[in-house]
């Protein structure tokens, strides 16, 4: 069913009021990966674009990203009721990313309980998002919806399940990237050997419920961080934040909740928004038409978009709607 131009304003108003119904369907919106989806979806960005820039400070994009059962789920829930607390206009978007098959209710259900997230407080909104095609679990929709919800909330924290590529990828959705760990669970180790040490911008050791527990994990994991420096000649270590929490006991939570808001009020924090667009689009490209797909938007969009000087930093679906102009020209020619 289309939602026509007036109906989309209307929602965006009620989801700006973070209405949850209006939200839910917004997301459902820009989620649609159907050829009339992307009209759609250009609508929503175009009212959004009106109220405030796209690519302006808005929302902070918080990727949470380590193995399952660190306590990812049980931290966020925690932080979040701190933030809330904390300021009473702050608004919270929370995306789980389910890696799963469709019919993993069970997982999903089991996210939403773990995550005790206050039931009637409109000033947080959970979503969850099964994707089994993606391994990681961040697709191509997951950048839409994190576009949506970075203009309608001050924070969005993602949650997806750190299986190697996903950690790539979080960074691209991301202004700022927690990996959580598990002490002494051999955690620090696997990170080594797979190279990602690099990624996050700061580490979380969860389950610090032990003092004697939580030093001997910090020092693990700073020896696995010099080892990281060393083993991949790394320009100076830079000085990577570690934060000790017991989600449970709620220790260090307070630290990690003051670390993100002093993130959010930061301007300087927010990754550049365009290079992440272009980062995605090129992704979908690749995925719908392949390195025939890259060629054709690198030779005949992006000159195309740089003669008005507009380059990447037109609107996505400007580039996106020129691609799939050049695609269906050439495809005429056949
Ligand atoms: N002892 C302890 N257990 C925790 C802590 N945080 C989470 N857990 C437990 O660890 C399990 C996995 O937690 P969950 O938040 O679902 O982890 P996720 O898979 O990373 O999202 C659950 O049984 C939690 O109750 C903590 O700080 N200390
Ligand atoms: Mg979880």
């Amino acid at each position: 069913m289309a939602t026509q131009g007036n109906d989309i304003a209307a929602l965006i108003g009620q989801a700006s009021a973070h209405q949850k119904w209006p939200l839910a369907r917004l997301i459902s919106l820009v989620e649609r990966n159907l050829p009339d989806a992307r009209e759609q979806r250009d609508q929503i960005m175009q009212v959004l674009s009106a109220r405030e820039p796209l690519d302006d400070c808005n929302g902070l994009v918080v990727g949470v990203t380590g193995t399952p059962g660190a306590g990812k789920s049980s931290l966020i829930s925690e932080v979040c009721q701190v933030l809330l607390g904390r300021d009473s206009s702050c608004t919270i978007a929370v995306l789980a990313i389910d890696p799963s098959s469709e019919d993993s209710g069970g997982a999903l259900l089991g996210d939403r309980t773990r995550m005790q997230l206050p039931v009637n407080e409109p000033r947080i909104f959970f979503r969850s998002q099964a994707s089994a095609r993606d391994l990681g679990g961040v697709g191509p929709q997951t950048f839409q919806v994190v576009r949506l919800l970075r203009q309608l909330f001050d924070y969005v924290i993602i949650e997806t399940v750190g299986i190697g590529q996903s950690e790539v990828e979080v960074r691209q959705l991301s202004d700022h990237t927690l990996l959580v760990m598990q002490p002494l669970a051999g955690d620090q180790v696997q990170f080594l050997k797979a190279g990602i040490m690099e990624i996050p911008d700061a580490f979380v050791v969860n389950k610090c419920d032990e003092e004697a527990l939580a030093q001997k994990s910090l020092h693990m994991l700073q020896s696995s961080l010099k080892l990281t420096h060393l083993a991949l000649d790394q320009r100076k270590p830079a000085r990577r934040l570690v934060f000790m929490t017991s989600a449970m006991r709620k220790r260090g939570i307070d630290e990690l909740a003051a670390h993100l808001v002093g993130l959010h009020n930061d301007t300087g924090s927010r990754r550049d928004r365009k290079a992440q667009e272009d980062y995605h689009l090129r992704k979908w490209i690749r995925q719908e038409y392949g390195r025939y797909g890259i060629r054709v938007y690198e030779q005949r969009v992006l000159p195309l978009r740089q003669s008005d000087n507009a380059g990447i930093a037109s609107s996505y679906e400007a580039r996106e709607a020129q691609f799939i102009q050049a695609m269906e020209a050439l495809i005429s020619r056949l």
